[in-house]
């Protein structure tokens, strides 16, 4: 009996699932979630002992490597001064201006403390300042666990079987449309059909909650020119991309321009962070300047903001994209390789820190049917081998990896060694 074993049956009697979050349960890969001790770098290490090569990331925010001295010597000084103040503090100025300057469609922004939150407030803003309360979204794309955007949603909700939750009211639930990811024509037509309804479109610029699926050419170009034409407010949710695409997020690497853009945990460096900014009309209707109301106590965190500006300074280093882009493009090529080798079916992308695996022998995947299409079944057994041979992937076959800058060349080449073993034997 593991430690681990031991801590999840206790964790199933008081949390449901035994997890905080349903992702991290391994209910579609089959075995139990393991609990960790500490991590350091590209690594994790469980609490009995076992050292695991991360590419989870704790979902995308850990782009510097788990615990990064200047990160966390950031967090203690922070601390030290106190954990929060429910009122304004330096460090959430000087957050403000960074992801500004680093963003330039953000004139103004405001900090959440999760990517739910960001989105949530974001389609708030869109609504008020369109009076139009449709909007689309798209088939498995994630913006969190609102209940709007609990309809067709991607990620954990996808994994569970629990696309629509059961408790969004109909009501709310019909005013959300989706649309096919990368098929302009399917979000036309949702226009032809409520021409006068449609108030936004929020879209993740690049899927990372559907596997990892990048836009096609022009698409993005697209829904840039349908909210113009109809008067809707676009909003990316870079929650997965931002800062790990490129500097200036996916709208900086594609050079589409939102109107509004929310961001999550990768602004905290693990730190419970999110925001939502955009335009200086749209963010003048923010309370208390206008008159759409949002709020919380803990936004703005001073430990938190110490803790993402620290992570943000690490991100402006020469060569840091070209650098981590260079590691994730080696552990994809690597994969298909392996695969290639082994005869098995694979598909991989990478973009920037985002990485995807396919079990499938179509060139690519564009959409969600595409995504769900894949052989689920070899993706289990492959997470399951991988897991035994010390690599962490995301348990499901519906969520981006990500790659750190504590990633090393040999991180990738153990790790495709040992996905070479795996894809052998599932060939025999
Ligand atoms: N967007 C994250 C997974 N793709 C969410 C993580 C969570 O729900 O815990």
């Amino acid at each position: 009996m593991t430690v681990s074993h031991d801590l999840f049956d206790r964790a199933r009697a008081r949390i449901p699932g035994g997890v905080n979050s349903p992702v991290r349960a391994f209910a579609a890969v089959g075995g139990e979630p393991i609990f960790f001790d500490h991590a350091e770098g590209a690594y994790m290490f469980d609490v009995d002992g076992k050292r695991y090569i991360d590419y989870v990331g704790s979902w995308g925010p850990m782009i510097c490597g788990h615990a990064h001295p200047h990160i966390i010597e950031a967090v203690q000084q922070a601390a030290a001064k106190g954990l929060s103040f429910g009122a304004p503090a330096a460090g959430e100025v000087t957050m403000a201006e960074m992801l500004c300057e680093m963003i330039p469609s953000l004139d103004r922004l405001r900090m959440v403390n999760s990517g739910t939150e960001a989105t949530m407030s974001a389609l708030r803003v869109a609504r008020a300042a369109t009076g139009k309360d449709r909007f689309i979204k798209f088939e498995g794309n994630y913006h969190g666990h609102g209940d709007s955007f609990l309809v067709k949603a991607g990620s954990g909700a996808q994994t569970l079987g629990v696309p629509t939750s059961p408790g969004v009211p109909a009501a709310l639930a019909e005013l959300t449309l989706n649309a096919r990811y990368n098929d302009l024509d399917s979000v036309s037509a949702l226009f032809d059909e409520y021409p006068d309804d449609i108030g936004c479109i929020i879209v993740e610029p690049v899927a990372g909650n559907m596997n990892c699926v990048p836009p096609a050419p022009g698409f993005l170009e697209g829904l840039r020119r349908i909210c113009d034409e109809q008067g809707a407010v676009l909003i990316f949710d870079e929650v997965m991309t931002g800062f790990r695409v490129g500097p200036a997020g996916a709208q900086g690497r594609y050079g589409v321009t939102p109107d509004l853009t929310t961001f999550g945990k990768v602004i905290g460096a693990g730190m419970p962070v999110g925001a939502f900014g955009g335009k200086y009309e749209l963010m003048k209707m923010v309370s208390p300047e206008g008159p759409v109301y949002q709020a919380g106590t803990l936004s703005g965190n001073p430990v938190a903001m110490a803790a993402g500006i620290a992570n943000l300074e690490l991100l402006k280093e020469e060569g840091f994209y070209e650098r981590l882009e260079a590691r994730t493009r080696q552990l994809a090529d690597g994969f298909k390789q392996v695969a290639d080798q082994a005869g098995v079916s694979m598909t991989t992308v990478a973009v920037g820190g985002m990485f995807g695996i396919f079990f499938t022998d179509a060139a690519e995947v564009s959409n969600f049917e595409q995504a769900a299409a894949c052989n689920i079944e070899q993706f289990k057994t492959f997470f399951t081998e991988m897991l035994k041979g010390g690599i962490y992937l995301a348990p499901s076959a519906f969520e981006a990896g990500f790659v750190s800058s504590a990633h090393t060349a040999a991180d990738i080449t153990e790790t495709v060694a040992c996905a070479s073993e795996v894809l052998k034997k599932m060939a025999e």
